[in-house]
């Protein structure tokens, strides 16, 4: 087979550079009050899940922050095992009528059997996503530590341990660089000669370590499944002061006034030699005094972070206790309006940490995994989990965080394409519920989740959502052979259901199951109401953006004639917008996906204003679902706080955020599935956007749906569909003010939140002319002006 290049490099090369739409100045003050950005504890973190995360996008770590040992859990975000493979079913085709023809007959069972044994990817399993190691330090010290403080500070993205012991304050700062590509650990100690320490490198399986130095340890080595993909991890140790030693296991320092250690990391994934890699960013690094280090660091962080600012209120004596305290009160039903805000910051600070521009997208658990088998191999799940993890990216002012998912897409083009006509001799490019780095698009796992062709569909609407906050056209012309590619596989693959609608199938409505009158139990279905909403919103975005382009006027006829045939939402028996095209009964009703929601949230064929009827239902079976114990999961408990807030359901938007921190968020603010899983922190920070402000429904929406908790507050820097920057301030529950800075030229619909009216808006000292009609008013907006508008 010809020598395939990983799959990010490739993807680099067709999408990249993309260009965005640069953060306009703060209107208002940047500098967030002290402590409102830090999680903190008092005590050192007793296990993985409760340690701290830093992250530049490729290499994390996790601090722990042990007196008398640190160990910092160190991640490469390409280093999985694995490789290219073919795993496309030859069989897969010539079964695919047979499979449709049991289940338009209503013989699920047998059609699902026969999918277990022809359908589905050879093999249908992913290798994992591995930990790199541990950097490990242990330091001569006896006693008992008195004050001390394990913090992370969302602002700096720095990680700090401080204590006191013997008469003498030590500290320890961690962070991980994304302009020098090393992560940093200083030691140091309020007197001299006071830091000792040794320092080693270690791995469970596939890894040596070599002290090279006193000054230098090296890990290395070579998976041992898949492609034996090589990796490196070097650590370098400064002193300032004192004496080193090497040991074969480990570098000595003693009485040292500071010590600084710079590891940098490398695995082949991208082409080059790890060593090479890796011996480049420490020469470059060690050449930076490490005040230097820091505030190139903390620059680059902010340039990112900075842009939004959120305060819900004053979190009374709550803001002075450490997070896992504040945490356990939120749990017992008290509410915390700092810690509400903090969640929020925090999931855009996991964002910037796990995914920058040329790295790999945030997996299951982000960037961050101590395990060589970790919980569904830390992949990238395509039926909600790893599309929820962009859903802050635009709205988060992050929009450049949001590129390795768009290079992640790109990679499953060549592959899904196979794929495509291998299992169902289509055009267009098709991938499943689960992928890798590696460009795995066939159906994997089992038929129940694994069966389900929807998985690329999905994610190009990414490519339309970055176009629609950002208004790039150049970005949406690149995007458009993509989008492109994905409607032709549906042009091809979608099945009269012979009462002439076209169906996708055979698929699921994720990973749920339905039962037919004879008390059959099916999970594979023809035409389930996500797939048809994942079509529709595929082909309404490719038709809007060949009109926009002014391109492929032939192909966008077909796109329409196509979509009149796809059958229409309906609603079932409990009032319910219905899962499938039959009114089937669920064996479990309250299941974790509410994928028959994707047109509410993150879709947009569900508003209250435009489909009201199907607001109703899409309300009745979120309520349906939670009567039966859905939300459940972090992630499901996330979306469920979207879709109440797209129903402009304040109050039970917020009830659910409550819930998602008091039952499924570890103390170190972590989303639980359980086990750890990240989505549902990046879900719950897009939660608390789409309550502030909302622009799917060709408006924007100021305050659509505020919880009475948060009567008092200021947001600013979220961004709106159609290149506008929005500040809001309010007080007892109203909006008092707020501030669009267009970044494009475009009439915008301005929806004031209930009960209140825009009164006026300013331009450079003059009114704008308005036409207000109750609370919508219409504006021309151009690029480049700051726009104040006050409400009645
Ligand atoms: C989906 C979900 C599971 C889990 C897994 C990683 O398949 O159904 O709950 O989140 O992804």
């Amino acid at each position: 087979m010809a020598r395939r290049l990983p799959a990010a490099v490739v993807a680099v090369a067709v999408l990249a550079p993309i260009p965005i739409v640069p953060a306009s100045r703060p209107t208002a003050a940047a500098t967030p009050a002290a402590g409102e950005l830090t999680l903190w504890y008092r005590r050192p973190a007793p296990q993985w899940d409760h340690a701290l995360p830093v992250g530049n996008g490729r290499l994390g770590g996790m601090v722990f922050g042990g007196v008398r040992s640190e160990r910092i859990q160190l991640n490469e975000d390409s280093l999985w095992v694995g490789g290219p493979r073919e795993t496309d079913n030859p069989e897969a085709r010539a079964h695919l009528d047979e499979v449709r023809r049991l289940l338009f007959a209503g013989r699920p069972r047998e059609a699902a059997a026969l999918a277990e044994k022809k359908s589905m990817g050879r093999p249908n399993r992913l290798d994992p996503y591995q930990t790199l190691g541990d950097l490990r330090l242990a330091f001569e010290q006896e006693g008992t530590p008195e004050d001390y403080r394990l913090e992370l500070d969302l602002d700096t993205a720095i990680a700090r341990v401080s204590y006191r012991l013997g008469g003498v304050r030590y500290t320890r700062e961690v962070f991980a660089s994304a302009p020098d590509q090393v992560l940093v650990v200083r030691i140091a100690a309020d007197r001299p000669g006071q830091v000792s320490l040794s320092a080693g490198l270690d791995r469970a399986q596939d890894a040596r370590t070599e002290v090279v130095s006193p000054e230098r340890i090296d890990l290395s080595g070579a998976l041992s499944g898949g492609r034996g993909m090589s990796f490196q991890a070097s650590v370098r140790v400064l002193a300032e002061g004192g004496r080193l030693d090497a040991f074969p296991e480990r570098a000595e320092v003693e009485g040292a006034d500071a010590v600084t250690l710079m590891v940098a990391a490398a695995t082949s994934y991208r082409g080059g030699d790890p060593r090479a890699i890796v011996e480049g960013h420490l020469l470059a690094a060690a050449r930076k005094p490490y005040d230097r280090l820091r505030a190139d660091h903390v620059a680059d962080h902010q340039r990112l972070f900075r842009r939004v600012d959120l305060h819900l209120g004053p979190s009374g004596g709550a803001a002075a206790l450490p997070t896992d305290e504040r945490l356990e009160r939120v749990k017992r039903g008290e509410r915390d309006l700092g810690l509400d805000a903090l969640y929020f910051q925090y999931g855009r600070y996991l964002l910037i940490a796990s995914s920058r521009p040329g790295d790999l997208p945030a997996n299951l658990q982000g960037l961050w995994n101590d395990s060589l088998h970790p919980p569904w191999d830390s992949d990238y799940h395509l039926n909600i989990n790893v599309q929820m993890n962009y859903w802050p990216a635009e709205v988060g002012n992050l929009a450049e965080c949001h590129e390795p998912l768009f290079d992640l897409l790109e990679s499953l083009r060549a592959p899904g394409r196979k794929t495509a006509r291998i299992h169902y001799g289509a055009g267009g490019f098709v991938a499943h519920h689960i992928t890798d780095v590696w460009g795995f698009t066939s159906p994997g796992d089992r038929p129940r989740s694994g069966l389900w062709p929807t998985g690329a569909a999905w994610l190009v609407q990414h490519l339309w959502e970055h176009y629609d906050f950002g208004r790039d056209r150049a970005f949406l012309a690149r995007a458009w052979p993509v989008m492109k590619e994905a409607s032709e596989f549906f042009l091809d693959y979608l099945v009269d259901d012979g009462k002439g609608r076209l169906v996708t199938g055979p698929s699921v409505s994720p990973e749920n199951r339905y039962q037919v009158a004879s008390g059959e139990v099916g999970v594979l279905a023809m035409g389930p109401s996500m797939d048809t909403q994942i079509v529709r919103g595929l082909f309404t975005q490719a038709i809007r953006t060949s009109e926009l382009l002014g391109v492929d006027a032939p192909f966008r006829a077909r796109l329409l004639a196509t979509r009149e045939k796809l059958p229409v939402e309906r609603i079932g028996r409990h009032g319910q917008i219905q899962e499938w095209v039959l009114d089937y009964e669920e064996p479990e009703p309250g299941h974790r996906h509410i994928s028959q929601l994707f047109a509410l949230h993150p879709g947009d064929q569900i508003t209250v204003r435009g489909t009201p009827e199907l607001a109703r239902a899409a309300r009745a079976t979120l309520e349906r679902r939670l009567r039966h114990g859905g939300g459940h999961t972090g992630w499901s408990r996330a979306w469920i706080m979207s879709f109440w807030a797209r129903l402009e359901d304040a109050e039970k938007a917020y009830e659910n955020y409550q819930a998602l921190l008091a039952r499924s968020t570890l103390p170190n603010l972590w989303d639980l599935h359980p086990p750890f899983q990240i989505d549902g922190n990046f879900g719950g920070t897009a939660g608390v956007a789409e309550v502030l402000l909302q622009s799917h429904a060709g408006e924007i929406h100021f305050l659509p749906a505020l919880p009475r908790a948060w009567a008092e507050g200021r947001f600013r820097g979220l961004r709106a569909r159609g290149g506008v920057e929005v500040d809001v301030e309010w007080k007892a529950g109203k909006a008092t003010a707020a501030v669009l800075r267009a970044h494009v030229t475009e009439r915008h619909r301005l929806r004031a939140p209930a009960g209140q009216r825009i009164a006026e808006i300013q331009v450079g000292g003059r009114r704008l002319d308005l036409a207000v009609d109750g609370d919508l008013a219409v504006a021309a907006l151009a690029a480049g002006q700051t726009y104040e508008v006050t409400f009645r």
